[in-house]
């Protein structure tokens, strides 16, 4: 008989175990959808691809709202109220929409995508999110011609969110997409991880992922989704345009004014381990390149 090890029976466990399950049966990696995950730079760092642990993933979060260090959100948020929870998709746009959480995870299915997070402060993570496209949303909604852009709007709750109370950004949390990168398949609508609902954190119950832009453009808890004419201005852009630019895809040659971004520290590899190479769009440049085709990337970073 084998005993039970409770202290296994962790989120990444349950998800490991199950991966290779599934890959026994023999559905191989595309079943779950890791194949559009790029396997490079192994010279650099072997494990540079491998899945960051549940535990790095979420203890060590930027969320201002829950606070400006990165143990303040876990530590935090563990009673922010995501029930109920309603998202409207507005502006320029022929109907305006509201979904219930609920109403969304009953129209969209969410899938396991592994993608690499890559925090202009200079680490990044790989994390098994689930999610489906952001354009499978949005084509429930008949944007006007004016519509240009798309506005992300988090939730605003002093109340909830002592961050909030500090003017460290204009709250609500807000940040913007071009409509074709909003409408482009990696544009992903997070709603869990590691296979489990998506924690607080994370920005419960449902965040955006851009994955070949820096961290700060996948706003958390979104409420509101706004079609717009001209370019939003972003709590970032608010607070440091020089700094944060609208597009911030992920750009080893464009150095933030600060810091150099020609390099990651990847995040449970401990201080020692070396840094390695940021690779241009954050490694998905196959498939993003050509929605910045003829564009100075230093001009528009
Ligand atoms: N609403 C909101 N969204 C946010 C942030 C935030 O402070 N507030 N931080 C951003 C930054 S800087 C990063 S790197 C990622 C971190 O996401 P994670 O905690 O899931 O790793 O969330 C982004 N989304
Ligand atoms: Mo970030």
């Amino acid at each position: 008989m084998k005993i039970i090890n409770y202290s296994e029976i962790t989120p990444e466990n349950i998800y490991k175990n199950r991966r290779s399950f599934i890959k026994k049966l023999g559905f191989g990696a595309s079943s779950l959808a890791i194949s559009t995950f790029p396997f490079l730079n192994n010279a650099i760092a072997n494990n540079r691809d491998e899945l960051t642990s549940y535990k790095d993933i979420t203890t060590y979060n930027n969320y201002y709202e829950f606070g400006t260090s990165k143990s303040d959100p876990h530590r935090n948020s563990k009673n922010f109220k995501t029930q109920p929870w309603n998202i409207s998709i507005e502006g320029e746009v022929d109907k305006p929409i509201n979904l219930s959480m609920e109403e969304i995870s009953e129209i969209f299915v969410s899938e396991e995508r592994v993608y690499r997070l890559r925090c202009v402060e200079g680490w990044s993570m790989v994390i098994p999110w689930m999610g489906f496209s952001l354009s499978k949303l949005l084509s429930k909604v008949n944007p006007t011609s004016k519509a240009k852009f798309v506005e992300f709007e988090s939730i605003y709750d002093p109340d909830q969110m002592k961050g909030q109370r500090y003017p460290v950004l204009n709250w609500p949390y807000k940040e913007g997409l071009r409509i074709d990168e909003a409408m482009h398949p990696l544009t992903t609508v997070v709603t869990g991880l590691y296979g489990k609902k998506l924690p607080n954190q994370n920005g419960a119950p449902l965040r955006i992922f851009i994955p070949w832009k820096y961290g700060f453009k996948s706003a958390k808890a979104i409420v509101k989704i706004k079609f717009v004419q001209k370019m939003p201005m972003s709590s970032w852009m608010w607070a440091s345009p020089r700094e944060y630019g609208f597009y911030s895809n992920v750009n080893p040659n464009v150095d933030h004014p600060r810091w150099s971004q020609a390099t990651e520290r990847i995040i449970g590899e401990g201080i020692w381990a070396p840094r390695v190479k940021t690779l241009m769009f954050n490694g998905y440049g196959d498939q993003v390149a050509n929605l910045y085709s003829g564009m100075d990337l230093k001009k528009y970073f």
